[in-house]
């Protein structure tokens, strides 16, 4: 199947603090910026050309979408048109979870309006803090079923675990039928977090190497108007 050249849309979104944008950002720059907490305004939008075996290059868009925006009238614009959403939650954190049911109700609400068939995972975040953990794994599954979660993964902005795997294979379920059809028949566990020191992103045995001549770019306001100057760009920003 040839798909070189196509586009994936992924939708972050959770309730806030659970470290979506540090995902986001430990995906599209490979870096984690500390203990500082800078709540997302609005949306972001990022974007990340990357080769996929066996698809060829994709373009992901990533949409970052505030913890907050739950209560936004912007909402269904800010969810208009994403392909897959990463469903996100702190696994330090109970209430984040039981959180995530809002957005869920109203991705599947707006998708049967709409009469389309978003693809979604199911994101526990900050796997590196496994002692501080309060969602256990049978928590996480029985999520997963209620809401007929089929791509489930455990993942870590500090340490890298898991992200790249995160975001390439929900491109590559969303675009390969046949890879929807291999999910579908063998439900995925979660990938877990060894407890062992984290290896550096680009060293774990589940890390995709990036290959050379594949950009990885982030747009904040401050770069965002350069980058929507630029013709090629695919790339917006709504505050
Ligand atoms: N230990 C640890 N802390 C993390 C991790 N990811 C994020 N954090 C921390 O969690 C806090 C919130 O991270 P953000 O990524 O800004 O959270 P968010 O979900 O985007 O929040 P909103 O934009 O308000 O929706 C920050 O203080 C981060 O440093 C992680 O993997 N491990
Ligand atoms: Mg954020």
């Amino acid at each position: 199947m040839d798909l070189d050249g196509k586009q994936v849309r992924i939708g972050v979104i959770g309730a806030p603090c659970i470290g979506k944008s540090c995902i986001v950002k430990r995906f599209v720059e490979n870096s984690f910026h500390g203990s500082q907490y800078n709540p997302t305004p609005g949306v972001d939008f990022y974007s990340r050309r990357m080769s996929v075996k066996p698809l060829g290059t994709v373009t992901l868009i990533i949409i970052d979408i505030a913890g907050s925006a739950i209560s936004s009238k912007m909402l269904p614009i800010y969810l208009h048109g994403i392909d897959v959403f990463l469903f996100t939650y702190d696994m330090t954190n109970t209430a984040s979870l039981n959180e995530l049911r809002r957005w869920v109700t109203v991705v599947y609400g707006l998708a049967e309006e709409k009469h389309v068939e978003p693809s979604v995972a199911l994101v526990g975040s900050k796997g590196d803090l496994e002692h501080l953990r309060t969602v256990r794994l049978d928590a996480h599954t029985r999520f997963a079923q209620e809401f007929n979660i089929q791509l489930s993964f455990l993942v870590s902005a500090k340490s890298g675990e898991s992200v790249q795997t995160c975001f390439t294979k929900c491109a590559i379920y969303h675009l390969s039928p046949e890879a929807k059809q291999r999910v579908r028949e063998h439900a995925l566990l979660p990938v877990a977090i060894p407890k062992r020191q984290s290896l550096p992103a680009q060293n774990h045995p589940l890390a995709i190497p990036q290959p050379p001549g594949t950009s990885a770019g982030i747009l904040n306001p401050t770069t965002t108007s350069a980058a929507m100057a630029d013709p090629n760009s695919t790339v917006c920003s709504v505050q």
